[in-house]
C-alpha cells in the first residue's frame, strides 16, 4: 500500500482530484423533476387514427394516471427522459378490446434531447412500449409489446414549486395491415415538495394550483376576515403589502398573461 502525503503525493492524485470536481460540477448541473399525468395540469389523451382496413376508426384514448422522471441541464441545454409510464382506459379496435394499456420507456434505449432553459422547452426522444391484451388484436398485427420511437415537444409553465409541463407528440406506427396515425397532448403536475407549512406566492388557498380560487381567499382574507389557509402567500408583487394590489396582480397572472408571482417559497404563517 503507498503512502500519500503532502511530498510524497504520487502524479496521478492532481488529475484524479480535477476529474472528480469536474464530474462533480457536471453531475450538479443536471437536475431531475418528477411529474405525475392529471387532468387538472391540461389535456391528456391519444388521438389515434386507423386505416381504412380496420374502418378508418378515430379513437381517443384518455390517459388516466402515471408519472415521468426527466433529467435536464441548463448549461448543456440537454434533456433526457429517465422514467416514463402511462396509464391508458381500454379502448375498442375492430370490436376487440386492448385491456389497460400502459405505456413505459424502453430503459436499454438512450433517452436524449435539448432543454432551452429560457424559454423552458424541451425535446426528449425515447422508445415508448405500449402493453396490452393482444389475445384477438394479434390477428391484425397488432402484438404486445408494441414499441415506438418518438419525441415528445414540451414546455414548462407556473412558477417555483407549482410548474406543469405539456407535452405534444405526433408520428406514425406500423402494424400488420398498414400504417396508424397518431398525436398525443400529455400535461403532467411537476411533484410538489414544499415542507409543511411553506408556501408558492400565489396558491393563497394552498391547493398546490394556480386558479380563481386564490383571489378570492386572498380578497375574502384581507376584506371579509376570512383567515386564508396560507396568508404568507398572498404577497405576490413584491411591493412588501399585503393589498388590493396582490389580488389584481393574481388576476392579471391568472387571466390576463400578467407577471408571474414572486417565484420563492413563503412561510404561510
Ligand atoms: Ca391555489
Ligand atoms: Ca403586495
Amino acid at each position: 500500500m503507498s503512502r500519500v502525503n503532502g511530498s510524497l503525493r504520487p502524479c496521478w492524485v492532481v488529475p484524479v482530484v480535477a476529474l472528480l470536481l469536474f464530474l462533480g460540477r457536471a453531475q450538479a448541473a443536471e437536475e431531475t423533476v418528477t411529474a405525475s399525468f392529471t387532468d387538472r395540469a391540461g389535456p391528456n389523451h391519444y388521438t389515434v387514427v386507423f386505416p381504412e382496413e380496420l374502418g378508418g376508426q378515430v379513437i381517443e384514448m384518455p390517459i388516466t394516471g402515471g408519472q415521468f422522471r426527466m433529467a435536464f441541464d441548463a448549461d448543456a441545454e440537454s434533456a433526457r427522459l429517465i422514467e416514463w409510464r402511462q396509464d391508458i382506459a381500454p379502448i375498442t379496435i375492430a370490436g376487440a378490446s386492448t385491456g389497460p394499456i400502459t405505456v413505459t420507456m424502453d430503459a436499454a434505449q438512450p433517452s436524449s434531447g435539448a432543454y432551452d432553459a429560457g424559454a423552458r422547452t424541451f425535446t426528449v426522444g425515447a422508445t415508448f412500449i405500449l402493453e396490452f391484451d393482444d389475445s384477438v388484436l394479434s390477428q391484425y398485427g397488432f402484438v404486445s409489446p408494441f414499441r415506438l420511437q418518438a419525441a415528445e415537444q414540451g414546455a414548462f409553465y407556473g412558477t417555483g414549486s407549482l410548474l406543469r409541463a405539456a407535452m405534444y407528440l405526433e408520428g406514425t406506427g406500423q402494424f400488420g395491415l398498414g400504417e396508424f396515425q397518431y398525436t398525443c397532448k400529455t400535461s403532467a403536475e411537476v411533484l410538489y415538495d414544499l415542507p409543511q407549512g411553506f408556501g408558492q406566492p400565489g396558491d393563497v388557498n394552498a391547493d398546490h394550483e394556480f386558479d380563481i380560487g386564490d383571489p378570492i381567499a386572498c380578497l375574502s382574507h384581507l376584506y371579509l376576515g376570512v383567515e386564508a389557509p396560507c396568508p404568507g402567500a398572498i404577497e405576490v408583487n413584491g411591493d412588501g403589502r399585503e393589498d388590493l394590489s396582490d389580488a389584481v396582480c393574481l388576476l392579471g397572472y391568472l387571466f390576463l398573461g400578467g407577471p408571474e408571482p414572486l417565484g420563492d417559497p413563503v412561510a404561510c404563517k
